[in-house]
């Protein structure tokens, strides 16, 4: 049966299929890292496992089911999808794309985890199939941009539909990032792993991917905030505090996301420190649209909890619905945001970051972010969504209600476990389950409570996908419920400074020029004596 929404719903199943697969790959790393026997362990298991997990959940899980978001939004708020050919030909090409890469690392040929860094060299089929990836999300964020001026036509006087407002800012900023990104890939490493060039300089790949990498992480969260801001305070019966802060939000994270990026490089050579240290400067004023949204949104939960006849200091957060997965989802999301935004804050902070930097706290870090904020938000989002979408109730309720739960629950075990690790010197990206005695010592009791926390999270994701696939396939049919949004107390008069799309897409761009231009011409100016490939198996 075909609606409107499939090609959103394609998106999403691909999204969550992902997912299922990145969640057992999950499974096992915890495992070993924990130093459990298990057929099959060893070190070549461990990298197949953790690049498989790191590129399924971060860049094929995130990048679809944010594409299929924003087809929903675009069919919901602006009533169209101008364009929709292009939208499957993007499907397409970004679902081969992720097929290849997937089976290169499967099968053992690109173990080089979810950042790629040369000198550790994949099958180009994985360079290109993440290529591939990138040019469909490309034609997804054309076929939006081109929904929203098609509407923008017919509405000239109004502020764009919250929801648009945050996607248009979303896929500006992908396509400032990814092209750090394309020059990496397409520049250096597929003409190098096809044999063309015969070494690399790492340093250099490594600007480039972190040019894209930081912006990366609020491609992944900005989504996470346009259901923060535009669904949940509806869903929890209130209002939206402002529509004002949140348009101001977007539009900062759009200017200030990407020139951060040497905030990943505090220990590479070669960068000099002053344009370290103006990094750290920038990634202290991302902070700042984070902040913005603590504020607005716990406002709006009050708002809710007050209209519901809450008078105390507090009493307003028992009277939301917890018992809702959507919101208990986000509500989750939000209270392990706490932490990852101050793990943020020390990893930025240049002399904290010594510290931290390539051990477990940095896992730690991105687990209670990307692995709870970000992705909690979406499995709610997915229980609000599929009713809608698809016209069926949600098959296994209580399961639903519990698993976002079970999931804060594992991540908190894994989470904590891996910062503090991180503290006493365990390091990542390396089988450090093989480490024992003194070498181990320090941190294996944390492992372990961390690997009761990650077969809690794959329980968890294991009720997140019968929930789905039971709906999917055998929910009772309903009349679709309909789509409700966030209304804000005031509404917005017309369109304003935050509405001015190609004016700070400009200010981005002087932003990077500024934060990139110079450090970059002096690593390229450098000697370069390039290194060989190497493959870890
Ligand atoms: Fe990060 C490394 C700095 C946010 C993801 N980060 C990573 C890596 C990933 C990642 C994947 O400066 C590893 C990369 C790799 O493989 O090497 N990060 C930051 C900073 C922020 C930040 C400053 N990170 C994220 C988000 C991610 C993410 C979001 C994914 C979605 N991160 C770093 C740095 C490194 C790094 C360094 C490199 C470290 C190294 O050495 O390698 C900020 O954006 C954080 C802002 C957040 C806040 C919190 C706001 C709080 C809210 C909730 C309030 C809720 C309340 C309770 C009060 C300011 C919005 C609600 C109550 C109810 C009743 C509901
Ligand atoms: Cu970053």
């Amino acid at each position: 049966m075909t609606n409107r929404h499939t090609l959103a719903l394609t998106h999403i199943g691909v999204a969550i299929a992902a997912f299922a697969v990145a969640s057992a790959m999950g499974a096992l790393q915890g495992l070993t890292v924990a130093d459990v026997n298990y057929p099959l362990r060893g070190e070549s298991l461990y990298y197949v496992s953790v690049t498989a997990h790191g590129v399924l959940m971060a860049l094929v899980f995130t990048t679809f089911f944010i594409m299929g978001l924003g087809y929903v939004f675009a069919e919901e708020s602006l009533g169209r999808i101008t364009g929709r050919a292009f939208g499957w030909a993007g499907f397409w090409i970004a679902a081969v794309g992720s097929v290849l890469a997937a089976v290169t690392i499967l099968r053992g040929q690109s173990t080089v985890l979810y950042t790629f860094y040369p000198p550790m060299q994949a099958h180009p089929l994985f360079y290109i199939g993440a290529t591939l990836l990138v040019v469909g999300s490309w034609i997804w964020g054309g076929v939006i941009l081109a929904s929203y001026r098609s509407w923008r036509a017919e509405h000239p006087t109004v502020p764009a539909p919250l929801s648009i407002h945050g996607m248009v800012a979303t896929i500006v900023l992908w396509y400032l990032a990814t092209t750090g990104l394309a020059i990496e890939v397409v520049g250096m490493l597929i003409p190098w792993s096809l044999g063309l060039t015969e070494k690399i300089d790492p340093l250099v790949a490594r600007t480039y991917f972190w040019w894209f990498g930081h912006p990366l992480v609020y491609f992944w969260l900005m989504p996470a905030y346009i259901l923060w801001y535009y669904v949940l305070p509806r869903i929890a019966g209130g209002r939206l505090f402002s529509d004002p802060l949140a348009r101001m939000a977007f539009i900062l994270f759009l200017v200030l996301s990407t020139p951060v990026g040497f905030h990943h490089q505090f220990v590479d050579p070669g960068i000099s420190p002053g344009w370290k240290l103006a990094h750290t400067v920038t990634t202290y004023a991302v902070l700042y649209p984070s902040l913005v949204t603590a504020f607005t949104v716990i406002a709006s939960l009050e708002v809710a909890g007050r209209l519901k006849g809450a008078d105390g200091l507090f009493d307003w957060i028992g009277r939301l619905p917890w018992s809702d997965p959507f919101f208990s989802s986000v509500a989750l999301g939000m209270i392990a945001f706490i932490f990852g935004g101050l793990g943020g804050a020390i990893n930025a902070a240049y002399a904290m970051n010594a510290m931290v930097h390539n051990t477990a706290w940095i896992m730690g870090h991105f687990h209670v972010t990307l692995g709870t904020t970000v992705a909690l938000t979406f499995m709610g989002a997915t229980y609000w969504l599929l009713p809608r979408l698809l016209g069926r109730e949600l098959r296994f309720k209580t399961l639903a209600q519990v698993q976002p739960y079970l999931w804060f629950a594992g991540m908190t075990l894994f989470s904590a476990s891996y910062h503090i690790a991180g503290l006493r010197g365990m390091p990542r990206r390396v089988y450090s389950g093989a480490l024992t005695g003194d070498l181990g010592g320090p941190w294996h009791t944390l492992t372990q409570v961390a690997a009761v926390g990650g077969v809690i999270l794959f329980l968890s994701a294991l009720s997140f996908i019968t929930v789905v696939t039971a709906t999917w396939l055998a929910g009772k049919r309903i009349p679709a419920p309909a789509f409700e949004f966030a209304v804000p107390i005031v509404e917005p008069a017309g369109p304003g400074l935050w509405d001015r799309y190609g004016l700070w897409t400009a200010v981005a761009v002087v932003l990077i020029l500024l934060a990139y231009a110079y450090p970059l011409i002096q690593l390229l100016a450098h000697p370069r004596f390039g290194s060989p490939a190497f493959k870890p198996f």
